[in-house]
């Protein structure tokens, strides 16, 4: 039976960079789940009968709203849905399954990186046939819908046993609870030489991988261990928990620390890598040498022809703006197109579709290609082993090798986490004023160059984003990024994004927050965060 629901909106329902993001409490509120996916299928047209992949992190509430999704689509209409057993789906997998299904879309349920628990987040997130998040164009659509929505339509049937593989029948739609694992580990073994990274490991090669306790567990026992031979503890924190142990799942040195300290340490083993709450983000260190996530695309994109799904080289490069210029340097090399896209996966998809790039990253520990459309975590790390295996050099080695061609880019991001949205607003309101004045003046030690707002103009459907980011250039190449995070649920998140480039090889040595310091500096001069949000210093240094 099929019931319709009477509802008031809910007025806060704006997808952010990565779809909608809020703390579990307010998921829970009365109606608040169902308006919101009730407003995304009424912004499609064209499903009935198709396929729709839903999945998850596995975060707390996750079996909750499967169930709810699954009665929703069976009432609205929707012929099959694939669930990933458990209610487990790691981005990539489902962006993977998406396309591999030709689904006509998916609900991907996960805060990524954000701490899971019954007060802490939770979000939905819809993909579309192409098994890329979903363009402005319709999460815009999505938004306005949950404005005037005033029901949703839901079947009932009792709940599907997510932990048993099979095929069930539900309000007259079929749902097919599936291994979250198989498609995806036979995809990677399509792209890389699953026998030389072996014959890696088994030589001696130690790799220490953190799941975080997060949706990578299974999908690294599987590659990493049983395909691959990494000894089993070397896995770290497999079994994923629906609040991720107490921790954020977030692979950076703050949150990874027990990694970074292990592998800056004497018995540290040869590679180490993390991911984070849904699988889609990567964290690459070597011993004695963390690889910034920037200088990682640039290092996978220069050396990706070492594996066989890349062996024909790449198409192009794509980061999002506020992350390092290092990918430009091997784009020129190559000679291929260099894409420079606002912050989140949603606009490399486009471009990924078209066939003008192969390759992906953001700043943020998001880097993937064109297997999937979403970044993708274990995906990296077997690119890394792939390159390892075939070079026969550390990490160390392969990092010192690329600085000395292309020169580093010593790169950093501070985060001002939870400051209060009218403070954060004050700040960026202040720094837009004397944008165009800018040129020419000082900042600390520096002299500004160029200062805008970044404005993205999508070159295949010509859709253009306003108000991505504020840049500023400095003479002599290093440069300033400002940013309010599109992600976060409580308050503001103000980013500072710095880099500055060093061609010398006698100055590859530098600590990175020294050889930032100038940019620091003029960081302040110009936004004076103190000022406006009361921190002496940001929340988390990456
Ligand atoms: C952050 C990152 C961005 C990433 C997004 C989603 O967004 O900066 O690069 O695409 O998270 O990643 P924001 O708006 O908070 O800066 V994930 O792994 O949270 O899906
Ligand atoms: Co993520």
């Amino acid at each position: 039976m099929t019931r319709t629901v009477s509802i008031t909106p809910f007025k806060d329902q704006k997808p952010g960079t990565s779809g909608l993001r809020k703390k579990v409490p307010v998921f829970q509120a009365p109606g608040y789940t169902e308006a919101f996916i009730q407003s995304i299928f009424d912004s499609l047209e064209g499903f009935q009968g198709k396929t729709l992949v839903i999945g998850g992190d596995g975060r707390f509430y996750n079996r909750e709203v499967i169930q709810t999704a699954l009665r929703m689509a069976a009432a609205n209409g929707f012929g099959r849905v694939l669930v990933g057993r458990g209610g487990i789906l790691s981005t990539p997998a489902a962006s993977h399954m998406i396309r591999k299904y030709e689904a006509f879309g998916g609900l991907i349920l996960s805060a990524s990186h954000n701490p899971g628990g019954p007060t802490e987040d939770f979000g939905i997130k819809y993909n579309i046939s192409n098994g890329g998040p979903a363009p402005e164009t319709i999460t815009d659509a999505i938004y306005a819908r949950t404005q005037v929505i005033d029901r949703y339509r839901i079947a009932d049937f009792d709940d599907v046993d997510l932990d048993e593989l099979g095929t069930f029948e539900g309000g007259g739609m079929t749902i097919e609870v599936v291994d979250p694992v198989a498609d995806y580990a036979e995809l990677m073994e399509t792209l890389f030489d699953f026998g030389a990274i072996r014959a890696l490991v088994s030589g001696g090669f130690r790799v220490a991988f953190d799941a975080m306790h997060a949706v990578t567990g299974p999908y690294a026992s599987e590659i990493l261990v049983r395909r691959l031979g990494v000894d089993p503890a070397s896995v770290l924190n497999a079994t994923p928990l629906e609040d991720f142990g107490g921790h954020h799942p977030d692979p950076n040195l703050v949150h990874a620390r027990k990694l970074y300290d292990l592998m800056m340490s004497p018995e540290a083993p040869d590679f180490g890598a993390a991911s984070d709450g849904d699988g889609d983000r990567n964290l690459i260190i070597g011993r004695g040498v963390f690889v910034t996530p920037s200088d990682s695309l640039a290092m996978l994109a220069a050396n990706a022809h070492l594996a066989p799904g890349y062996k024909n080289g790449l198409k192009g490069i794509a980061r999002s703006m506020p992350t390092s210029g290092a990918a430009d340097r091997v784009a020129a090399k190559l000679g291929v197109e260099m894409h420079e896209t606002p912050t989140g996966w949603k606009f490399f998809g486009n471009l990924l579709d078209a066939g003008r790039c192969t390759i992906c990253g953001e700043e943020s520990a998001g880097t993937g290609s064109d297997h999937v459309r979403e970044k993708d975590g274990l995906w990296a790390v077997l690119l890394w082993l792939n390159i390892l295996a075939v070079r026969k050099q550390s990490v160390m080695e392969i990092v010192r090798d690329h600085w000395a061609e292309y020169g580093r880019t010593y790169y950093s991001r501070h985060d001002y986490e939870a400051i209060d949205t009218g403070q954060a607003n004050q700040l960026f309101s202040a720094l837009e004023g004397k944008l165009d004045s800018l040129a020419g003046h000082q900042a600390g030690s520096l002299t500004i160059a160029k200062a805008d707002s970044f404005t993205y103009h999508d070159p295949v459907d010509g859709s253009v984003s306003r108000n991505q980011g504020i840049r500023i250039f400095f003479e002599g190449g290093s440069r300033l990024v400002f940013r309010l995070s599109g992600t976060g649920t409580s308050g503001a998140t103000l980013r500072v994004y710095m880099e500055r480039h060093e061609p010398d090889p006698a100055h590859h040595d530098e600590e990175t927050q020294e050889a930032l310091a100038p940019v620091i500096e003029a960081a302040e001069a110009l936004a004076e965060i103190r000022k406006w949000t009361g921190r002496d210093s940001p929340t988390v240094i990456t």
